[in-house]
């Protein structure tokens, strides 16, 4: 999977962003700023918590949604697919974060214990936008090339 430094455009379906931390003896700290070093604004965050390594979240696309997925503690496998393309990657590093455009299925299993993930999205949430099908998905992906 391509992995593009922070501040880029974002143009991929989906990328992993190499984030900078700011680092001394007493830790580290990542910042992230709406257009500066990711080419969305930020309108909502959320954090996934009290994760089980038995239950498969996700399974939907987007139609109106570009996201920034970090773990900030443990790991997860994420499947993504664009109708053409499916790959898996494991998310496991604070600073290396996962990009997540339009129209990418995406599916997260095998939560590790106390994992935690931190979602910046260029969107307020809005449920009607949501693919919920993977047929549907497929469909709609074929009509966006
Ligand atoms: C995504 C992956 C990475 C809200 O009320 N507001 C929100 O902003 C969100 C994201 C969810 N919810 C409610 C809707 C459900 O009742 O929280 C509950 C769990 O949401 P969902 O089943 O969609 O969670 P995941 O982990 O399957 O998917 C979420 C995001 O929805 C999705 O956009 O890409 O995380």
């Amino acid at each position: 999977m391509k992995t593009v430094l922070a501040g880029q455009h974002l143009v991929s379906p989906y990328c992993l962003v190499s984030l900078t931390p700011h680092g001394d003896e007493r830790g580290k700290l990542i910042s992230i700023e709406s257009f500066r070093n990711i080419s969305f604004g930020i309108k909502r965050f959320y954090y996934i918590y009290d994760t089980d390594p038995d239950w498969v979240r996700g399974k939907h696309a987007h139609s109106n949604l570009e996201q920034l997925v970090i773990a900030i503690d443990g790991a997860c496998r994420f499947v993504l697919d664009t109708g053409k393309v499916r790959e898996e990657i494991w998310l496991n590093r604070p600073n290396i974060a996962l990009y997540i455009g339009k129209y990418v299925w995406r599916e997260m299993h095998d939560f590790s214990y106390g994992c935690k993930l931190l979602v910046l999205a260029s969107e307020y949430y809005q449920p009607e936008e949501y693919i919920r099908t993977y047929d549907n998905f497929i469909q709609l992906a074929k009509e966006q090339k």
